[in-house]
């Protein structure tokens, strides 16, 4: 399966596995889907029939709010059941809303926000005294670039030149709530050069882009890389691009699912069939127009008030 199909398919997963649950993070997992299937697809050296291989390389998706992107990416290579993402948010299930270690394939448990680098950072050092040769990945939000760890590790991994450690930075400007300019906004390329890494910017979409900068992570100075991947949260619907509606709204039923799914369908790759609506949805008109949401109970309260203030 190439890159394009992966990342197709966490999104469809995605809208599935939020709509069913009644969960959150569509945003979220659209912003990091082109990211994890080039890293799943093309990046990462993994067994899926041995997750504990000891040569395999460390992956931690740090911004664990958009868990279902990974266990999506899990399912498609083979670690785990496509059927089981159905249980995602479901009480008993091993697919926690946030990631969970127990799932196979999965190396640390996030959710948390900021503390996935640290790990990631531990693990690059532990592979050099080692003498072992995996590589030790992270994949952060932008927002979760608020906390202060994320620049203890960034310092910690600098000193020690952790040449073996690569981050990748969903950077899409928004957070849970707001964007990120009405929160706190960093400078992300300028900040992570000053902490001494080897920075590259790139388009967070463009699966070529993406690929290219995670094969050229080598740097004379043996600097730890991170890549500043330009996105748009709720990229590849219309209505939920860059809205902070969708972090925690799903898909609900009526025109939303149907929309969705069918802007998913206007774009998907060659060699790929929809699991869930092999030919799409009914066709439906999106109500309200982009950007005007009804206010319903379902949302959360900050929305609500600013409807009300709109009106
Ligand atoms: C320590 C911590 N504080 C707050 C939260 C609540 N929270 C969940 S997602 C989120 C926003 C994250 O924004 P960003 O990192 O930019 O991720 P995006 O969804 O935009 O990709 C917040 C604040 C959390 N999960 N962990
Ligand atoms: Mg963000």
């Amino acid at each position: 399966m190439n890159s394009e199909q992966l990342a197709w398919l966490i999104r469809r997963h995605g809208v599935e596995m939020t709509h069913l649950s009644h969960g959150s993070h569509i945003g979220a997992i659209f912003s990091v889907a082109d990211i994890m299937g080039v890293l799943y697809a093309d990046i990462l050296r993994y067994d899926a029939r041995d997750p504990a291989w000891d040569g395999r390389d460390r992956f931690i998706l740090s911004k664990g709010h958009a868990g279902a992107a990974l266990y999506a990416a899990l399912a498609e290579c083979g670690f785990i059941d496509r059927e089981e993402l159905k249980t995602h948010y479901c009480n008993g299930s091993r697919l926690s809303g946030h990631v969970s270690h127990l799932v196979p394939g999965v190396d640390f448990s996030t959710g948390s926000l900021g503390h996935g680098l640290a790990v990631a950072a531990g693990r690059a050092l532990a592979a050099k005294q080692d003498g072992k040769s995996f590589r030790s990945f992270a994949v952060l939000g932008d927002g979760e670039c608020n906390e202060g760890e994320v620049w203890e590790s960034a310092e910690f991994a600098n000193h020690f030149r952790l040449d073996n450690l690569i981050a990748v930075i969903d950077y899409n400007h928004l957070q849970s709530l707001d964007f990120c300019n009405n929160t706190l906004e960093v400078e992300m390329a300028r900040r992570w050069a000053g902490f001494g890494w080897h920075v590259m910017e790139v388009d967070g979409h463009d699966h070529r882009a993406l690929r290219e900068a995670l094969t050229h992570t080598d740097n004379p100075e043996h600097k730890p890389t991170v890549i500043v991947a330009h996105t748009v949260k709720g990229k590849g619907v219309s209505f939920m691009e860059n809205d902070v509606l969708w972090h925690y709204r799903f898909p609900h039923d009526g025109w939303e699912y149907n929309c969705t799914v069918n802007e998913l369908h206007a774009a998907m790759p060659a060699g790929v069939t929809d699991p869930y609506t092999p030919d799409g949805c009914p066709e439906m008109v999106p109500q309200p127009e982009p950007g005007k949401h009804v206010a319903s109970e379902t949302y959360h309260p900050t929305f609500y008030h600013r409807e009300v203030e709109q009106q």
